[in-house]
């Protein structure tokens, strides 16, 4: 019987995926199919947060210095679990757990990769119902098969990941993930359950007129950065200025918009945070995986965010993420 279908769930995506790799193990898709079971989980929460006691602070403190909000540890449980309880995953780092978690036990150790993940990024915004995301990244092994994994699986630089995506709870649930192959997004469509293919191939537009930053800060950013978003809300013929400020105060919201309509996102180092404010592992190098994917670029003002070789599970880096040219603009700022 040939079954006509114009939208393919992302169980569909990801079986037609593997028969296109002959030699792969499964193990891949398998992993994306179980994070995709922990976003419609979390998702189911979000979505009824304000009518359930799971609002609100757990009154702890995460390693990160910050509130932990109830919403917080339910997903970072929902994405450890369906993790540690699969066929893909030697164990994981989140920024919700002061140190990697090894699983090591036997399906787990025969596992070829580790994932690092922010279970719910922006979740100062959760009560207030502005969109909020989860964000991982996926990396194949450095050690050996068969023994736990180790640190130096997760201390790799980001080029050598292998996937990478981010869940956005927002007027519509989407998963969208980059592998070396494309960026597709997949919508949930709650009427089945379903994660289904609603942005396949996504591209970057290589010109925008959105740039995120928070004003706020602008007095304890570098002059060079002060200057570039100053000339972002000048009248310009060459870059189409002055451009509208769009922040949202949950990245993966500014990402996602910037990803489909152009634009870039800013988070400098600033005198209080000489290093940045948010984490290399878990958010600025799967992001980065994505948008570069996708046509875009992602630095820390001097590096590609790639090619940075990480050091610690919870550091810090400034980040400058978004379209092409935009990105090409602001660096001409930079190094002047
Ligand atoms: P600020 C949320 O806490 C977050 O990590 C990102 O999602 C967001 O873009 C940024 O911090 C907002 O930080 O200092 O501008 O409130």
């Amino acid at each position: 019987m040939n079954v006509n279908r114009k939208v393919l769930t992302l169980d569909e995506f990801t079986i037609q995926e593997l028969r296109g790799l002959p030699h792969a193990t499964g193990q891949l898709s398998s992993l994306l199919r179980d994070i995709g079971l922990a976003a419609k989980r979390v998702n189911v929460e979000v979505n009824k947060a304000g009518l359930v006691d799971i609002l609100g602070d757990t009154g702890t403190i995460n390693v990160q210095g910050e509130d932990v909000k109830k919403l917080d540890i339910f997903a970072n449980n929902q994405f450890m679990g369906v993790l540690k309880h699969g066929i893909s995953c030697a164990g994981i780092g989140s920024e919700e757990m002061d140190d990697f978690v090894v699983f090591d036990d036997e399906i787990s150790n025969a596992s070829k990769y580790v994932v690092m993940f922010d279970p719910l990024d922006g979740s100062g915004n959760i009560d207030v119902n502005i969109s909020i995301g989860t964000i991982f990244s996926v990396f194949k092994r450095v050690s050996e098969l068969g023994k736990p994994c180790t640190k130096e699986d997760f201390l790799q630089p980001g080029n050598r990941q292998v996937a990478a995506g981010y869940v956005i709870y927002g007027s519509s649930t989407m998963l969208v993930y980059a592998t070396s192959r494309a960026v597709n997004g997949f919508t949930l469509d709650t009427a089945i359950g379903e994660f289904c293919l609603s942005h396949p191939d996504i591209q970057c537009p290589v010109d925008g007129k959105m740039y995120s930053v928070n004003h706020g800060n602008f007095f304890q950013y570098e002059k060079q950065v002060q200057e570039y978003i100053t000339a972002c809300q000048k009248k310009n013929k060459t870059n189409g200025g002055p451009y509208t400020q769009r922040y949202i105060g949950s990245m993966v919201a500014d990402v996602h918009r910037n990803l489909i309509k152009g634009g870039i996102f800013m988070y400098p180092a600033t005198t209080d945070k000489p290093k940045g404010k948010l984490r290399l592992m878990y958010e600025c190098k799967p992001l980065a995986f994505i948008v570069e994917k996708a046509g875009g670029k992602a630095t820390d003002g001097k590096n590609r965010i790639l090619d940075l070789q990480p050091e610690a599970l919870h550091q810090r880096t400034p980040f400058f993420i978004g379209s092409k040219n935009m990105m090409e603009e602001l660096e001409g700022f930079l190094t002047a």
